[in-house]
This record gives structure tokens, sequence and C-alpha cells, in this order.
């Protein structure tokens, strides 16, 4: 099958989306979010895809919704079509997304990379909510994910001054998990990818339900949500083998449920 925004493909037990409208710096328009929507629910219905990676380009991740497509609309058809809702199906995949960062991250393009479960960024990535820029506010997390990830303070900064943020202050802050050199942006995001899908599939998909509670909830929720969780996972067969394989002192083999 074959995108015209997005490059697709597998390697071993990782998808990798490449967000592909260079001449639009990735901004993210209609037909790119009903692709990435059906490429998501491909890899989340895969038992072969137990990690999924998304990527931009060198020069940007992707800069933003797209400013052109938006630039018509009206209150009523925003309301109406529920502009930006639809991404809600991007965040709400089960599987583990790592998102590859390099250069920029913008608007909608840092939500996105916000959506995924954990951040690598090349020491070239830039993030920002710059949409006050355009008389607008973030629409797809961002005044939300911003603010759980690196706090209210920076996150009234980026969303009321429209500054941008260098990859070792995104660091800092706490939105990106590890900056490397740009060079070694998608081999450490792939290994990372790659590591994730060797576990059992079980077990990281319920991590990282277990992880998103945290950001949800109050702790007592958090805590009862975590421990049902953890009960349910002993009776997967991949409890059994990683267990098993700990004790008799050799490498487990999951089966991934
Ligand atoms: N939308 C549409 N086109 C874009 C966008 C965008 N977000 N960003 C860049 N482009 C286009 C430019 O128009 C240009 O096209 P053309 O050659 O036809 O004029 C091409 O990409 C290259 O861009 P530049 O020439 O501007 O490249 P520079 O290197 O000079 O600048 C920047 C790079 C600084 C990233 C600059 O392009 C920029 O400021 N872009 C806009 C950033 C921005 O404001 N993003 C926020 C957008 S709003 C948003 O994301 C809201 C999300 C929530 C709503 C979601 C609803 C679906």
């Amino acid at each position: 099958m074959t995108y015209e925004t997005l490059l697709v493909e597998t390697r071993g037990r990782v998808g990798l989306i490449t967000l592909n409208r260079p001449q639009a710096l990735n901004a993210l328009n209609r037909q790119l979010l009903d692709e990435l929507t059906g490429v998501l629910a491909g890899f989340e219905a895969d038992a072969g895809i137990g990690a999924i990676v998304i990527t931009g380009s060198e020069k940007a991740f992707a800069a933003g919704a797209d400013i052109k497509e938006m630039q018509p609309y009206g209150f009523a058809q925003a309301m109406l079509e529920d502009l930006a809702a639809g991404w809600d199906d991007v965040a709400g995949c089960r599987k583990p997304m790592i998102a590859a960062v390099s250069g920029f991250a913008l608007g909608g393009g840092c939500e996105l990379a916000m959506m995924c479960d954990f951040i690598i960024a090349s020491e070239t990535a830039k993030f920002g909510q710059p949409e006050i820029t355009l008389g607008v506010i973030p629409g797809m997390g961002g005044t939300q994910r911003l603010t759980r990830a690196i706090g209210k303070s920076k996150a009234m900064d980026l969303c009321l001054t429209g500054r941008l943020m260098d990859a070792a202050e995104a660091e800092r802050s706490g939105l990106v998990a590890r900056v490397v050199a740009p060079e070694k942006l998608l081999d450490e995001a792939l290994a990372a990818a790659e590591k994730i899908a060797g576990f059992s599939l079980t077990a990281a998909m319920m991590a990282k339900e277990a992880v998103g509670r945290a950001y949800e909830t109050v702790l007592s929720e958090g805590m009862r949500a975590e421990r049902r969780l953890f009960h349910a996972l002993f009776a997967t067969d991949d409890q059994k083998e990683g267990m098993t394989a700990f004790i008799e002192k050799r490498k487990p083999a999951f089966r991934h449920r």
C-alpha cells in the first residue's frame, strides 16, 4: 500500500512511519491524518507489530497543522466538524509509540510528538506552540499535554510568547526522553522500539496503559488501575516464560501473549 503523505515500512516487529510532505515541512493536513489513523489501525491489528516509530525529515518533524487548510474556517464549521478531534484516534493508539524528532516540531507537530509515549530528539530539534502568533491557541492537546510534561510556568511561556525551545531545554524540562546527534536519531529510536517490541506485547501495552493513567487521574485511582493490570499479567503465557527464564538463567522467548 502506498500513501501520499507518509512513508510506511516495517522493520522486524517495529512499524516505522515517516511523515512525508516535504513541500510543506510536513504540515499536518486532513489527508495526512486520514492516512496516519489508517496505518496506526493496521499496526494495532497486526500481532507482528510490537512498537511504532513516527518520524519526519531532518528539517521538520512537522511544522504544525496545515495553516492553509485551516485559514478559511469559521467558528461554526470548526465546531460542527469538531476540528482537531480526529487526532484523538492517534493519541488513542494502544501500542507503544516513539516520536523521533529532528528540526521543527511546532504547533500540531509538537502536539503529535506529545501524543507518542516518549520523544527522542536530535540536537537540532525545536519545539514550540506558536499558535498565538496566528491568532489562535493549540487545539490538538498542546495546552494540556505540554503543561503536564513541563509544568505551568514553562507551558505558559511557550503558549503565550510563541517562542521555540531547543532540544537541550526540552530535555531539561522533561519533554524529551533522550537527545542524540542528528545522524543517530533514527537508529536510536528504532533500537528503542525494537527493544520494546522484543518484550511481551501484553506487558508493554499494559505498561503504557498504566503510565497513561498517571497522566489522567488521581494517585489512588492510578494505583488501583496499576494493581489490576499487574494482577492481570499473571494470566499471560509471557509472565510464566519471563519469570521461568530468569530462574533457569536463560533468555526468555516471549510469545507476546
Ligand atoms: N501549514 C502550512 N504550510 C506550512 C506550514 C504550516 N504549518 N509550515 C510551513 N509551511 C509551508 C510554507 O508555507 C512554505 O510553503 P511555500 O513554499 O509554498 O510558501 C513551506 O512550508 C516552507 O516553509 P517556510 O518557507 O516558511 O520555511 P522556513 O524555513 O523559512 O521557516 C518555519 C520554517 C519557521 C517552521 C515556518 O515555516 C513556520 O513558521 N511555519 C508555521 C509554524 C506554525 O505556526 N505552526 C503552528 C500551526 S497552527 C497549529 O498547529 C494548530 C494545531 C491544532 C489544530 C489542528 C486542527 C487540524
